[in-house]
């Protein structure tokens, strides 16, 4: 039985590649952090069929014993502090979670006896002021925030261990992915929990940033396939993760407001300066050609149906917890996750 460590087994793609991995038969170790509560509402459903093991990006004893534990196969490094907004407050923070840590984890790696598969959640942001258009895994990097810029530390570490030490490391420079499962500070399940308060008459209105900005969103559990699929080739390599085509933000509010039959969205929308970031990725465009020849991946789910499926799972689970509250057997926790 193949076995896999997961470090962001609680996030969006950790909870999508749990669930694929254990399909596939792997024994599936998940690493978490000490929290005050535990964070499981994505992996609900998958609880028992996990071994969960303490450790924490900023401790690299951790990490190695992590992997002692596990003896894991194959390593799913999607810890980080993921979201870009919050790099621009937080920015050494920053680079200790989503760049450092990656070099602590790469030296784990070192240590162990056996030989491991490694992953690394690379991503767009890389690009920022993207140099082409389309952008693939030759485009030159230019990232505009203390995410990306933690990120590019990150894969060139990746890429740099590979080359010296023969490890096989792959980075997957991911595009946009997302889901119902989706963190509500990023901006589509921003939108689809919005709307769909205001299709229940349980919100007013909402406020949002820059709405011109352009991204290749793609569906998170087509993804986690695309990470698998880079660990099981001959040889390890990069590969970029999009579905090729973009979209503005404005063109995600107008689609999520379709699937409630609302065509003139500007009464419930503010555009608000301060949620504009200080330095903006203005547009993004993958071309996944390389990942669509050699390891046969290719999306799934288009953006239309991606809006569709999130806006809906955002009025189910609110009208859920609206009648579970109105019968009194709600406890108020987070009603959207
Ligand atoms: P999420 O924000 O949903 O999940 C992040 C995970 O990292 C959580 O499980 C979180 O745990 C964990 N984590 C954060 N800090 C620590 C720490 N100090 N020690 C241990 N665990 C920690 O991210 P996504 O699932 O969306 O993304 C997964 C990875 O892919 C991230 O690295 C992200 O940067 C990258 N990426 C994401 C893309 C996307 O569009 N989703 C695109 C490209 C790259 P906790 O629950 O305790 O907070
Ligand atoms: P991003 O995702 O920064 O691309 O990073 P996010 O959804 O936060 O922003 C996308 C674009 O929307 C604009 N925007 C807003 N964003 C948020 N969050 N809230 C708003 O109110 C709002 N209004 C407009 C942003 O300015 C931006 O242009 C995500 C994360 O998952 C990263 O971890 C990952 O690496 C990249 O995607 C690829």
């Amino acid at each position: 039985m193949p076995s896999a460590l997961i470090t962001g087994i609680t996030g969006q793609d950790g909870s999508y590649l749990a669930e694929l991995l254990l399909q596939k038969g792997y024994r599936v170790y998940g690493m978490v952090r000490r929290a005050s509560t535990f964070n499981c509402e994505r992996i609900r459903h998958i609880l028992d069929d996990i071994e969960f093991i303490d450790a924490d990006l900023l401790d690299q004893m951790s990490l190695l014993q992590a992997l002692r534990h596990s003896h894991a196969d194959e390593v799913y490094n999607l810890a980080a502090m993921s979201f870009v907004a919050t790099s621009f407050v937080q920015p050494v923070a920053t680079g200790e979670y989503t760049g450092l840590s990656v070099a602590r984890m790469l030296e784990a790696l070192r240590q162990v006896e056996w030989s491991v598969r490694f992953y690394q959640a690379s991503t767009s942001e890389m690009f920022g002021n993207v140099q082409a258009i389309p952008q693939n895994e030759l485009t030159s990097f230019y990232p505009r925030s203390p995410y990306g810029v933690a990120k590019l530390y990150a894969h060139w570490m990746t890429v740099n261990f590979r080359e010296s030490y023969s490890l096989y490391a792959c980075s997957g420079i991911l595009f946009n992915h997302e889901s119902p499962r989706r963190g509500l500070e990023f901006v589509t399940r921003k939108i689809t929990h919005a709307v769909a308060q205001i299709h229940l008459g349980l919100l007013q209105s909402f406020s949002l940033g820059n709405l011109e900005a352009r991204r290749d969103w793609g569906f998170a559990g087509d993804y986690v396939e695309a990470m698998w699929r880079m660990l099981q080739q001959d040889e390890p390599s990069d590969y970029v993760v999009a579905t090729g085509v973009s979209h503005s933000v404005r063109d995600f509010v107008d689609a999520a407001f379709a699937c409630v039959g609302i065509e003139d969205w500007s009464p419930y929308v503010r555009v608000e300066p301060q949620l504009f970031r200080p330095a903006e990725v203005e547009q993004l465009l993958g071309d996944a050609s390389k990942a669509a020849e050699q390891l046969g991946w290719t999306p799934t789910k288009g953006f239309e149906e991606l809006v569709r499926d999130m806006v809906e799972n955002d009025i189910q689970q609110l009208a859920q917890a609206r009648e579970a509250l109105k019968k009194g057997s709600y406890a108020i926790t987070n009603p959207a996750r």
